[in-house]
C-alpha cells in the first residue's frame, strides 16, 4: 500500500498549492479533490543508477490527498491517510497562522469526535444483540465521548482505542506556515514547473519542499531502499523495523512469496566499491534471510522462485 498524507487548512490557506508544489500538477479546480503523487528525493538513487547505467530511475512517491475545505464530512475523507500537512496562511498581512493552527486543529478534534458519536450510535444499535465485543466497544466508545466532551484529546485518552475507529488526531501532524516566515509554498509551486537545475538555482538553500518530505519521512519512520537493476533502479519506502520479507512484499507479492535470500549491501559500500563485481571481491555484499530488519539506503537484490 502506498503511504498516504492528507492535506488540511482553513480556506485560502494554500493547501492546493501545496498540492501542486508537491505533486507537480495543476489541481483539479476549485471545490474538486485533488489526489496526486509527490516523489521523495534522494540523492544515493541517481548516483547508484549511473553506476548500474540503468535505462530508467524510479523514485519513490507518497500519495497527497488535497481536500477542499473543512468540517467533519470533508475531513472525514481523510481518514486512511498516514500522516496530516497542516497548512496556514503566514502570507496574509496581520494574519496570524499560529492561531489558525489551533483553531484548526480543534476541526480535526471535532471531526473526532463526531466520528467516535456516530460510531457509537451503530454500536448502541448493534450491541442490542448481546455480542460480547460489542458491548464491551459501547462502553469504552462512552467513556472516550466523556473523555472529549471534558475537554481533553484522543491522544491522551487512559485507555485504547477501539480498532475499528479511524481517528486523525492521532495521527502524525505537520504543520507548515505558508509564507516568508516558514515556506512559500507560491513559489515553490512555481519553481515546481521548472526542470530541477533551474529550480535550484533559483533558490538559496535546499528545497522547502524536500524538507517538508523529510519532515513527513521522520514523522513515520519512513527508511528508503533501492534496488539497482540496469533496467530500472528504484527507491521504495519501509517503515523503521520492517522485514527483508516486507522489503519483498512491496516490490511484488510474488516475489514475497518465492523468497529465498537477499543479497543486500549498503548504498555507501556499493557506490564506493563502482561496481557489484567489486564490491563482491570486497566482501562487503550480504545474504539475509527474510527477518533480516532492513537499513536505510540498503540495496537489495531478492533471489526468489516463482
Ligand atoms: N502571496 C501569496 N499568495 C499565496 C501563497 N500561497 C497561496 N497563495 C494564494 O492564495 C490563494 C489560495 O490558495 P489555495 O492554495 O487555493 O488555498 P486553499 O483554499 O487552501 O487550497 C490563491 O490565490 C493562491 O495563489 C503564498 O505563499 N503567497
Ligand atoms: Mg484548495
Amino acid at each position: 500500500m502506498a503511504l498516504e498524507v492528507g492535506i488540511v487548512g482553513l480556506p485560502g490557506a494554500g493547501k492546493t498549492t501545496l498540492f501542486t508544489a508537491l505533486t507537480r500538477t495543476g489541481g483539479a479546480g476549485f471545490g474538486k479533490e485533488n489526489v496526486g503523487m509527490a516523489t521523495i528525493a534522494d540523492e544515493r538513487l541517481g548516483k547508484l543508477a549511473a553506476l548500474v547505467g540503468a535505462r530508467k530511475i524510479t523514485p519513490a512517491t507518497i500519495r497527497v490527498v488535497d481536500v477542499p475545505g473543512t468540517g467533519p464530512a470533508l475531513l472525514g475523507g481523510l481518514r486512511q491517510v498516514d500522516a496530516v500537512l497542516a497548512v496556514a496562511d503566514g502570507f496574509t498581512p496581520g494574519g496570524d497562522p499560529a492561531a489558525d493552527l489551533e483553531t484548526l486543529e480543534l476541526e480535526l478534534l471535532v471531526a473526532d469526535r463526531d466520528h467516535v458519536e456516530r460510531r457509537l450510535e451503530r454500536v448502541e444499535k448493534q450491541a442490542k444483540s448481546g455480542d460480547a465485543a460489542l458491548r464491551k466497544e459501547l462502553e469504552v466508545l462512552t467513556a472516550l465521548l466523556a473523555h472529549l466532551d471534558a475537554g481533553n484529546t484522543l491522544r491522551d485518552f487512559p485507555g485504547e482505542l477501539p480498532g475499528e475507529l479511524e481517528p486523525l488526531t492521532t495521527k502524525p501532524l505537520i504543520s507548515i506556515v505558508n509564507g516568508p516566515s516558514g515556506i512559500d509554498l507560491q513559489l515553490e509551486a512555481e519553481l515546481a514547473e521548472l526542470p530541477e537545475e533551474e529550480a535550484s538555482a533559483y533558490r538559496e538553500g535546499p528545497s522547502a519542499l524536500d524538507e517538508i518530505v523529510r519532515r513527513l519521512s521522520e514523522a513515520l519512520g519512513l527508511i528508503t531502499f533501492f534496488t539497482a537493476g540496469e533496467k530500472e533502479t528504484r527507491a521504495w519506502t519501509l517503515r523503521h523495523g520492517e522485514s527483508a520479507l516486507d522489503a519483498a512484499a512491496t516490490i511484488h507479492s510474488d516475489i514475497a512469496r518465492g523468497f529465498i535470500r537477499a543479497e543486500t549491501i549498503t548504498a555507501g559500500d556499493l557506490l564506493e566499491a563502482g561496481s557489484h563485481a567489486e564490491a563482491a571481491r570486497r566482501g562487503t555484499q550480504r545474504l539475509e534471510g527474510k527477518t533480516y530488519e532492513i537499513r536505510d539506503g540498503d540495496v537489495l537484490n531478492i533471489r526468489f522462485n516463482v
